[in-house]
């Protein structure tokens, strides 16, 4: 018998660490793992879990320290716009939890009519090469500043004019004097995993997997 596992990179702790606990719970697997291990391990299935910080996922998968991974559409994207991994993690399929969107947002006072308005501004975002990607498709020209996080502050101290930022209810924007006003990204959770091939035993997990997944999100719709 093979002693093959597949290695599946998940977030620890966040906003998309519930999601993926309850999509492997609801395909019937259950993961011994101790509290703030780095490491667990799938009991009906030859699969191990790491749990790691979302924004290491990508390059976990993309460097073959992991097979598969779950993450944030918006960070994989990032990713693959900046051109970091040689050979990047492909996605698989999307997920359906975990739903935001990178939205451009500007002071509320603003009366704002369109992307030309944001030419010669400052805009503070965690996503630049996402931002600069739909920036450069309306042709506007704007100075993207980046920030690694408490973007939404960013106008208020005047370090940026506008911002592009994550979205879920819009609280944070309206508590910081923001508002929404265009959609950069829509986001949610995908599957990637790694551009090598799989062995053949690697193979038929990752099918029993996929298919264990795709019965949960047909009875979900
Ligand atoms: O510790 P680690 O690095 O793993 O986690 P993190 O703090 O970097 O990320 P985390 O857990 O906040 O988000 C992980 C992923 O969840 C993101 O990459 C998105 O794909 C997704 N997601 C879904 C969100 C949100 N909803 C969300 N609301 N990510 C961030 N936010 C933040 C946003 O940045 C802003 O600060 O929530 C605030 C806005 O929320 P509202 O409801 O006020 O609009
Ligand atoms: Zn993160």
């Amino acid at each position: 018998m093979s002693d093959e596992r597949l290695r599946l990179a998940i977030q620890k702790s966040g906003r998309l660490s519930d999601g993926s606990f309850e999509l492997l719970k609801s395909c019937g697997l259950t993961i011994s793992r101790g509290r703030d291990k780095l490491y667990g391990r799938v009991q009906e299935m030859p699969i191990d879990v790491m749990l790691l910080r979302d924004d290491d996922i990508p390059a976990f998968v993309a460097d073959n320290a992991c097979d598969i991974g779950i993450v944030g559409q918006n960070v994989f994207e990032e990713e693959l716009l900046s051109g970091i991994h040689d050979t990047p993690a492909n996605e698989v399929m999307e997920l359906g939890f975990a739903r935001c969107r990178l939205m451009l947002a500007a002071p509320k006072e603003w009366s704002f009519d369109g992307a030309t308005m944001l030419a010669g501004k400052r805009i503070a975002t965690s996503y630049p090469a996402l931002t600069k990607a739909w920036l450069e498709a309306e042709s506007v020209d704007s100075k993207v500043v980046m920030m690694k996080g408490s973007v939404e502050v960013a106008p208020r101290l005047k370090i940026a004019d506008a911002v592009c930022d994550i979205v879920s209810t819009g609280a944070t924007l309206d508590a910081n004097g923001l508002k929404p006003v265009a959609t950069v990204f829509e986001s949610q959770a995908i599957l990637i995993r790694n551009a090598l091939k799989f062995s053949p035993e690697k193979q038929a997990i990752f099918d029993a997997l996929l298919k264990r997944i795709n019965g949960v999100l047909r009875s979900r719709d």
